[in-house]
């Protein structure tokens, strides 16, 4: 019998989870093949979430299956036997960020870029964690690696990841292992990487129609600051921030819902200006842990942070080491 591991990126899956989780899953099967295991074993990509548009997009125009959607990885019942999920987590390491049931899945591997969290495993396995712009950066190290053969579908996903992660190379996550990999996924794919990725962000318009709990939370984390706090931090990208923001009352008032029904101490909203290269804050909540580690200010309209384009480096971080 063949045994499935699911690969899977993080709750509301962004483009990199997505991205990730296809690509690393076409790398294991195929080293898989490689060494005679195909039979044995087979990745199967999944999500935790709806598709981010641009993903269904690339899937699309790619003819990739869409990663298969979980809602948690607790064990399940096979030919009358309790079976144990095994999982290989990509581009995220934290509970809170995780499957539903996670503390009752066999964690194999762990391919990711965020700081080190509270995933815990009872063997050792491969923990990938580099300080880098997006997870689909080292899973297209993985491939020149290996030696594996990388198709043009696999390395289009892989590049369009890289570049969502870091806002076409603007974030100051973005680093020169990040650059040099989209040179050469750019290269093999004979595209400008600029405008594949201009084309990549042009995709996620619609919002001035789009529901307001997905502009909000299409891509929020929750953290925990420490035993008695937790805060959501939602990021909305746009080429058309005009637009956002004239739905602020709206989105000011759904923020207000998630903060009274989850108990964060705040909700903080960044909706991010790829263009103009910063970002309009907007807070819900106690406001004060966010005045204080950012010395601002808190109002109506907003405030803009220049140059602010990465939740994780520049907005996350801070307020977890406050
Ligand atoms: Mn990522």
């Amino acid at each position: 019998m063949t045994a499935k591991i699911l690969v899977v990126g993080h709750r509301n899956p962004d483009n990199d989870s997505i991205s990730a989780a296809v690509g690393y899953a076409h790398l294991k099967n195929a080293l898989a093949a490689r060494d005679g295991e195909a039979e044995a074993v087979e990745y199967v990509p999944a999500r935790l979430g709806p598709l981010p548009v641009e993903s269904a997009w690339l899937l699309e125009r790619n003819n990739i299956p869409e990663p298969v959607l979980i809602d948690s990885v607790n064990p399940v019942e096979r030919d009358g036997e309790t079976v144990v999920q095994k999982v290989i987590l990509v581009d995220h390491n934290e509970v809170a960020q995780a499957a539903p049931g996670i503390e009752n899945a066999e964690v194999v591997e762990i391919i990711d870029h965020h700081r080190i969290a509270d995933v815990t495993t009872a063997n050792p396995i491969l923990f990938l964690n580099l300080p880098i712009g997006s997870t689909a950066t080292i899973v297209t190290l993985q491939f020149r690696q290996t030696g594996i053969d990388l198709p043009d579908s696999i390395a289009q996903m892989l590049l369009s990841a890289i570049l969502t992660d870091t806002v076409i190379m603007k974030s100051p996550t973005c680093t020169q292992v990040d650059i040099d990999q989209v040179k050469f996924l750019a290269d093999k794919l004979g595209l400008d990487a600029v405008e594949f990725g201009m084309e990549i962000f042009r995709t996620r318009g619609g919002e001035d129609k789009m529901p307001i709990a997905k502009l909000v939370e299409a891509d929020s984390k929750e953290f925990k600051v420490n035993d008695d706090v937790t805060v959501l931090i939602a990021q909305r990208e746009t080429v058309d921030l005009p637009c956002v923001m004239g739905r602020e009352a709206e989105i000011r008032e759904h923020m207000k819902k998630l903060v009274e029904d989850n108990g964060y101490e705040f909700a903080l909203l960044l909706v991010t200006d790829i263009l103009a290269e910063g970002s309009q804050f907007i807070v819900e909540g106690d406001a004060a842990r966010v005045n204080r580690v950012f010395d601002i200010e808190c109002t109506e309209g907003g405030n803009w942070m220049p140059g602010v384009l990465s939740r994780k480096k520049q907005v996350a971080a801070p307020i977890l080491a406050s």
